[in-house]
Parts: C-alpha cells; structure tokens; sequence
C-alpha cells in the first residue's frame, strides 16, 4: 500500500504530480468539500503533509494526525506552522531553501523598477489610449532613478543577498538590517529599522516573518520618506498594513511594490486605486524553473520523512 499524503495547497509542475501519484496516495484538501469524512477516513494513517509557505499547517489539524512523520513546506516560510509543536511530536517540517532565491530576488527588483519608473502606470496609459498628439507632456509624472538610489534591505538571508547582488549591478548604495551583523558582506549594516528606513530610498523587505509581524509601521513609513519606495517579497505581515495604506494615501511615501499581503487574497481597496502601488499576486516564486526544482525537493523530503530519515532540509531536528 502506498504511504497518504495530505496535499493542503496545489502543485503545478506536472512531473512532479505525476511522481506524487506514482509514490503515494494523495488527498487533495483544499479540493474536498467534507473535509471532517476524509479525516473520519483517512487521518490516522496520513504520514506526510504538503502545503505552501504562506498557507502552512495549523496546529489543530497537526494535532488531528497522529502518524504525521512531515510537513514538506514547498516555499521556504516557516511562519504559518508551530515549529516548537511539531518538534515536540518529532514531525519534521521541510522547506525548500536555494530553490527559489534568485526569482524572488528577480522579482523584488522587478517590483522596485516597475514602482520607481512607473512601468504599469505607463503601460496602463498607452493602452487606455491616453498617449495622444495633444496629450500634456506631464500627463505621466516624472519618475526616480533605480541606478544609485540607497537600497535598504531588511533580512539578509539568501533572498536579501541576492537582491544585494543585483542592486549592487545598478550602482546602488546596499544598507541592510538583520538580527546581527554579517561579517562575510560588504554592505553597511545598520541595527535599527527605522535608521535604516532613513538611509534608505528603497526599503526592500525580505525577511522571514516568524517573530518580526508590524515592524514596518508609520514611523518607519515617515523614515522612509515621500521619496521612498517600499517593497515586500517576503510576507505581508511584516508590515502594519493600515499604516502602508495611510502612507501611500498621504503621499508619506512615493510608492510600492507589492507581491504579498496580510489577509491574501485580499488586498486593502485602497491601494488598488492607487496607481504608485505596483500589485503581484503573491508569485515571486512562481516560474517554472523555481517551482519545478521546489517540487523535486517537496519529493526528497518527503521521502526521507516517511523512510524514518531525518530529511536534509528539515527545520525542526
Ligand atoms: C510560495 C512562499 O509562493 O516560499 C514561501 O514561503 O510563500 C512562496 O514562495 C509558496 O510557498 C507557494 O507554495
């Protein structure tokens, strides 16, 4: 009989559904309705979870499986499971570190051009058909330049650094804040969040969320300054989201990138009337390249786990 898996988000690289099937029986949660039967059914028996960074496991659920040997997070946030519970049952919980660095860090300079020279509202202009013989010159405002602008960058894990490594390929100044100082970089660190906001033009948020929710408040926002930009790759609870808003509304700030929010799907209505916020449906991670090689690694640590291994990319053990 073949190993259950419980899959609570989807996967969309074929091969590797094809290769999940082959090797387990999968139950797809978030596609069944009554979900209490398949537990009913199935739950003393699930030995693996599958689920996304964002999405991630809730304890009550956890608690629910009694033979859960791993969570394979395909993503890399670990904030949306309770390490220290799942330690505690000897569940490893997986992530797939190095697969997805250099799109989300793609993705983060993607944002901040797009913010800072107004790519979308631009786009947005010409096929409205706004873009007319007699159309004013100021009709689209003038916008910043990326190349040498002071990017601040908070949480210098692999994302951060390679983020640094591109912002440093456009001249640009790399300011960084993370829990200590990094002696292996050549960027200037700066301990306090909101100095670094006040250093900065571009604050790019690539941190991990687990114990850092709100930092990026209305002071830090005031910090930043009416001619800042504020990009967030990594997970929208970092930031206070009212404040953002408020922000972005008051002209505190010049504008966002944003890929990721605190309630998704739902994005505050307010920004998606304002034309300095460039929006992303949580997809930093989303090429084919990412999540064909995040998969493959959802499949190596669920072998591991389930083989009674500890899996290479376990966060708990
Ligand atoms: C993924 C993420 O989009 O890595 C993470 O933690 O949030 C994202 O990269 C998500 O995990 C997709 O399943």
């Amino acid at each position: 009989m073949k190993p259950k898996i419980l899959q609570l988000s989807p996967i969309l690289i074929p091969s590797v559904n094809q290769k999940l099937n082959e090797l387990y029986e999968i139950y797809k949660y978030f596609e069944i309705e009554d979900k209490n039967k398949l537990l009913a059914e199935h739950a003393a028996d699930i030995q693996g979870v599958i689920s996304g960074g964002h999405a991630g496991i809730s304890r009550s659920l956890m608690e629910k499986l009694p033979n859960l040997k791993v969570v394979a997070i395909n993503g890399v946030g670990t904030d949306a499971v309770d390490l220290a519970y799942a330690k505690s049952r000897g569940i490893h919980v997986t992530v797939t570190a190095g697969a997805l660095t250099e799109d989300v860090a793609d993705l983060a300079i993607g944002l901040l051009l797009a913010s800072c020279r107004g790519i979308c509202s631009g786009d947005r202009f010409v096929r409205e058909g706004k873009w007319t013989k007699t159309s004013p010159p100021n009709a689209i405002p003038l916008s910043r330049r990326l190349s040498g602008m002071r990017v601040g960058i908070v949480g210098m894990g692999r994302v951060g650094r390679a983020v640094a490594i591109r912002a440093t390929a456009f001249g640009c100044p790399i300011y960084y804040t993370d829990l200590k100082e990094m002696d292996d970089l050549p960027y200037t660190f700066i301990s306090d969040l909101l100095e670094l906001a006040h250093q900065s033009d571009a604050l790019i948020l690539c941190a991990a969320a687990d114990q850092a929710a709100g930092i990026v408040n209305s002071a830090v926002l005031e910090a930043l300054g009416r001619d800042g930009f504020l990009i967030n790759i990594a997970r929208g609870k970092l930031v206070n989201e009212p404040d953002l808003v408020e922000a972005i509304k008051s002209g505190k700030i010049a504008g966002a990138g944003l890929d990721v929010f605190v309630d998704e799907p739902n994005v505050p209505e307010a920004l998606l009337t304002d034309y300095s916020v460039v929006l992303q449906a949580h997809r930093a991670s989303a090429t084919w390249e990412a999540r064909t090689a995040m998969g493959n690694m959802v499949l190596d640590s669920l072998a591991q786990g389930i083989a009674g291994m500890r899996p290479e990319m376990s966060m708990t053990t």
